[in-house]
């Protein structure tokens, strides 16, 4: 196949644009002195290197809130378990549920948007690099602060919405609410920080052409999502403060003694709680449209209204929170509002679910791993969707609340929907991000031993809910009335072994990256993919585009190596490049000038100063006084700093864009 060599980088629009001349093949590229080592990490703020970090501290994560749930169902495997005490129990599922939530899906998504934003809109980088080295930082002490608590004097005991008076010092006298509430004041600057950071590099930074509505679909709803954290991080921020101000500075916010009212707490709690769970899933739907098309060989179906029902999702998020509180007495009219609110966010979500299917259909379908995880995502999550409009109707949620059939359902939606769309997007991504292939044998038996799995723990919760077992129960105990009805043993040991395949099945992945990390150099374009991150090498180059890309079309990518030579809307595309001879020709046309931003430690230096204030909160004033100082020359170092490297200092580039031998700059 001969390469097309176009005067312009618009390979199906034929005659479009005017012909770069290239300049010496890669032109006078200006690039920050970068550390070498693991100051090539600590000190880096490359979005991608972010990304990465971002992508395994979270996985860290996720088997440590994993390992604290395989112990939560051991214990609930027998009756009158004995493997945890009840004190213990209750700080089992409190940890468990913070860290998959804040430490495990919100951290893993953001990995996917700090990595592929950039890339999806033709970009070099984020808009504010430092910033984004800060809210890495911020979220990964933040996440070691609150996991401090295990062993200094127990951890938060208090469930993951930490509802009032229950969280107040009579009825939690250890210190470990107050590691809940300061470490999630941390992450919640990381994510605050994150948001503003790519709310401006989605509308700032995109390639000449990227409109809007040819923006990558993963890069939309990762927008969406920067919104809800914008919006909905400053209301827990303020509760959070409430709740410190309660339990350290005897202040009554909650205290019905003290004419408060706790019922604030949990409008508070869930006025972010319920914006939360789409900032969770929102990502993975992202991720899923973008997977979906490539290995259905079409198009995603009705782009536009994957875009607008998202926005829709993440707008009508914020007026349904109330429905958490159906049996907190809010009276019928508020009850009736929410709960036709609640009815009406299906809607939207439904729209989603027809698109996939519909770019589904037709399609030449391939079944990599990444794709059954995508489709696992349509089937549990639709699963769990049915059982969370069931809640939407309030006199069976009356019913349902507190039992386990509400811990099946967010488990659905939560692990059906968030975390299987993350291992699609694993899986998809792995070879851009890393040069390798993932081992599909052993991703294939990931996918399946997770799938039956959650089926398994999470499937039989919806029974021993109706039968009436209370979530958050250290115990349980035998059929008392002896009629079956109240027979919880069957069902929970099926939980129990469930969780176990579940585990396994998640473990395997481990071993995929493990057996994979020695697999030979990914091909250029190994899905035959559609957008624009992969008009990049595998991994993506430091400055990641060699010319910034002028983009003409939706799936950029796609139309650079398909030449569309069907009549009128009946589309016909005809292969006129592959991809590794479309990323080559970038390269023939590098950009003359490449400026990058250069490595800082100041953000890792400020972020540190947050968690040493939250042990003087806890532990003794002076550290209150030693972190502000830190921060304040944190702040004076970072204002102070030269915006780039002096010129001298730069190496001229190697030809594959290795990394230079000297020491430190600084950066935007
Ligand atoms: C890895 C497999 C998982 C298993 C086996 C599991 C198991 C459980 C169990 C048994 C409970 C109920 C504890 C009780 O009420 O007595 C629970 C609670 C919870 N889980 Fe999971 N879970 C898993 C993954 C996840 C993930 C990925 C998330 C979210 C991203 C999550 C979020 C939650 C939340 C929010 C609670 C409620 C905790 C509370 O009541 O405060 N879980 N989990
Ligand atoms: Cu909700």
């Amino acid at each position: 196949m001969a390469i097309i060599e176009r005067p312009t980088d618009t390979p199906a629009l034929a005659g479009a644009g005017a012909a770069v001349t290239p300049s010496s093949s890669y032109g006078n590229f200006r690039r920050p002195v970068q550390a070498t080592g693991w100051k090539s990490w600590a000190f880096t703020v490359d979005h991608k290197k972010i990304g990465i970090m971002y992508g395994v501290v979270a996985m860290v994560f996720f088997f440590v809130g994993g390992i604290e749930a395989l112990l939560i169902r051991a214990q609930l495997a027998q009756p009158n378990g004995t493997i945890l005490s009840a004190d213990k129990y209750n700080q089992m599922f409190t940890m468990h549920a913070t860290t998959m939530v804040f430490l495990f899906v919100m951290p893993m998504a953001a990995a996917f948007a700090n990595y592929m934003m950039p890339l999806q809109i033709g970009a070099r980088d984020v808009a504010f690099p430092r910033l984004n080295a800060l809210s890495l930082w911020l979220f990964v002490f933040g996440g070691i602060f609150i996991n401090s608590s295990w062993i200094l004097g127990g951890a938060a005991d208090g469930g993951w919405f930490m509802y009032a008076p229950n969280s107040s010092v009579p009825f939690s006298p250890t210190n470990g609410v107050d590691f809940w509430t300061l470490g999630l004041l941390i992450t919640g600057v990381a994510s605050q920080v994150g948001a503003i950071n790519l709310i401006v590099t989605a509308l700032n930074m995109r390639a000449p052409g990227m409109k809007l509505m040819r923006m990558p679909i993963f890069t939309w709803m990762a927008l969406v999502v920067q919104f809800l954290l914008l919006f909905s991080i400053p209301v827990i921020t303020v509760a959070l403060f409430l709740l410190m101000f309660q339990r350290n500075f005897g202040a009554n916010f909650f205290s019905v003694e003290a004419g408060a009212d706790p019922l604030l707490w949990q409008h508070l709690f869930w006025l972010f709680g319920h914006p939360e769970v789409y900032i969770l899933v929102l990502p993975s739907f992202g991720i899923i449209s973008e997977v979906l098309p490539t290995f259905s060989r079409k198009p995603l179906f009705g782009y536009p209204f994957v875009v607008f029902s998202g926005a829709a999702i993440g707008f009508v998020g914020f007026g349904v929170w109330a429905h958490h509180m159906f049996a907190a007495g809010l009276g019928p009219i508020s009850v009736a509002v929410f709960s036709v609110a609640t009815m009406a966010i299906a809607v939207p979500t439904g729209v989603k679910i027809i698109n996939w299917t519909l770019t589904m259909w037709g399609g030449k379908l391939w079944f990599t791993t990444a794709m059954l995880f995508a489709i696992g995502l349509i089937v549990q999550f639709t699963i769990g969707g049915l059982s969370g409009v069931t809640h939407a109707v309030a006199p069976s949620d009356t019913q349902q609340t507190d039992t386990y059939y509400i811990v099946a359902h967010f488990h659905y939606v939560i692990f059906g929907g968030a975390v299987l769309g993350l291992f699609a997007g694993i899986y998809y991504w792995w070879p851009k991000v890393f040069g390798k292939m993932l081992s599909e044998k052993i991703g294939r038996w990931n996918f399946w031993l997770m799938i039956i799995g959650m089926n398994m723990t999470f499937g039989p919760m919806h029974i021993l809910g109706l039968q009436g077992q209370p979530r958050r129960m250290y115990i349980w105990t035998g059929d008392r009335a002896g009629d079956g009805f109240f027979d919880l043993a069957f069902w929970n040991l099926v939980a129990s072994i469930g969780s176990l395949v579940l585990g396994i099945g998640a473990f395997l992945f481990l071993v995929n990256v493990w057996v994979s990390r020695k697999n030979p150099p990914a091909p250029a374009d190994p899905w035959d993919a559609r957008s624009l991150e992969w008009l990049t090498t595998n991994p993506p180059k430091e400055h990641n585009f060699d010319r910034i890309p002028t983009v003409h079309t939706l799936d950029e990518f796609f139309h650079r190596k398909y030449e569309d030579v069907g009549e009128g809307d009946q589309h016909d595309y005809k292969q006129v490049a592959t991809g590794a001879e479309v990323i080559e020709l970038e390269e023939k046309y590098a950009d003359a000038h490449i400026h990058l931003p250069s490595p800082s430690y100041w953000p890792m230096v400020l972020a540190i100063s947050l968690p040493i204030i939250g042990y003087g909160v806890i532990f003794n004033t002076l550290l209150i006084v030693a972190g502000a100082a830190i921060a304040v020359l944190a702040l004076f170092g970072w204002a102070l700093e030269p915006p780039t490297a002096d010129e001298s200092e730069f190496d001229p580039p190697a030809p594959d864009g290795d990394q230079p031998s000297k020491e430190l700059a600084v950066s935007v």
